[in-house]
């Protein structure tokens, strides 16, 4: 029996304000303590995680003196190197502080626009200091309750100049990062652009610097918009856009539970590692979950080392699925080839031809036997661990 021990080649990570999420929520304060990033980079270290992300704000405060900079810079660069972590991926909080109430980018205010835009360039700065070469972009702020209030299609426009802007910024430093947007329908706002992943990838061409911007796609936040997450990730992977992903779980038409991977719904994430691995995602794996509410902090490591545990179980599962004799047959089964799919692969005057006159019965194709009843009924076995 493997022991399922997190394997750093996987690159498992967690935010800063992940496992030091202090476990407030809007109808109750704080239950637990906070605890300094020194502290969660020992945790992080305990557990066995690869790296560590963060905001600007959770590293350093916004209304830390350049003095205390410098010094939670320090410890936090010996904290890395203490416990092994890296850190992969930054970003900028762009939601906690007031100036940001009705938005950053797309904020009516060009002050606003232009102060989110500093404090991204200044957060890139940090970030790139610690190693980042993602930085990922999440506007929780960025969207209304009233469309009375500001104009979606000048918004989009807004946001697009705001990241056209820092893709510049980011390779005139030769800071090399990639940029990965993460979409989320709502919460906190009533209604944020860019509602679901999909909206991302169209977005994204439309940018100066398309080369250097793919997505973040969340769970929770998919599920949020009733999504099936598997076939968003799909689409980003086909793409070449999935330059980062944020692991947790999400029961459909709830609040923002960011609960532990796979807590929830345990077939999507089964098929979600599958998907992954077959197709040798090989970025981070970014834990953007916190505990429950009821945590203390013996439990907020049985939170974290969870998350990585139920990955790398699914992981052996997905391998088991593909190995799985009885499977493959029923796959075979499934897919048949024919002569036929080369003619469609290519329009030509001759392929059109072709096809026209090919003897397709539509009758006899449709009495062909599909074995899914069979097929899943097995992958719930492997699941299941009676297989
Ligand atoms: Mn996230």
């Amino acid at each position: 029996m493997p022991d399922f021990a997190p394997d750093s080649k996987l690159k498992f990570t967690f935010g800063l304000w992940t496992v030091g999420n202090i476990g407030r929520d809007p109808f109750g304060g704080p239950v637990r303590e906070a605890i300094s990033p020194v502290q969660i980079c020992d945790l992080l270290g305990e557990v066995g995680a690869y790296g560590v992300n963060f905001h600007d704000n959770d590293l350093i405060p916004i209304d830390a003196t350049a003095q205390e900079a410098e010094r939670i810079k320090k410890d936090f660069k010996k904290a890395l190197k203490d416990n092994g972590l890296v850190v992969p991926m930054a970003t900028t909080n762009l939601f906690s502080d007031p100036v940001f109430k009705d938005g950053a980018f797309t904020s009516n205010n060009a002050r606003v626009r232009a102060y989110a835009i500093q404090k991204t360039m200044r957060a890139m700065d940090l970030g790139a200091e610690m190693g980042a070469k993602i930085y990922v972009f999440w506007g929780g702020r960025e969207g209304v309750e009233s469309d009375a209030t500001k104009d979606p299609v000048e918004s989009i426009k807004r946001f697009r100049e705001a990241i056209n802007f820092l893709c510049k910024y980011s390779i005139s430093q030769r800071y090399g990062y990639r940029f990965a947007f993460e979409a989320k329908p709502n919460e906190p706002r009533g209604h944020i652009y860019f509602a679901v992943t999909g909206s991302y990838l169209a977005f994204i061409p439309t940018l100066d610097h398309p080369e250097m911007c793919g997505v973040n796609p969340e769970v929770a936040h998919e599920h949020m918009a009733g999504l099936n997450f598997v076939h968003q990730v799909a689409a980003a992977l086909e793409a070449g856009k999935l330059f980062h992903i944020d692991l947790n779980d999400q029961e459909f038409g709830r609040y923002d539970q960011d609960f532990r991977f796979g807590q929830a719904n345990l077939k999507h994430a089964f098929f979600l590692v599958k998907l992954l691995e077959d197709y040798k995602y090989n970025g981070p794996r970014h834990f953007d979950a916190h505990a429950l509410r009821t945590a203390n902090y013996d439990d907020v490591k049985a939170f974290a080392r969870g998350c990585m545990r139920t990955y790398m179980i699914l992981r052996e599962k997905a391998a088991q699925w593909n190995d799985d004799k009885e499977i493959q047959s029923l796959l075979k089964t499934i897919n048949q080839d024919d002569p036929i799919g080369r003619v469609t692969k290519k329009f030509s005057s001759a392929n059109a031809k072709k096809l026209l006159g090919a003897p397709l019965d539509r009758v006899k194709l449709a009495e062909e036997p599909l074995p899914y009843e069979r097929l899943d009924q097995l992958t719930m076995e492997v699941l299941m661990g009676v297989r």
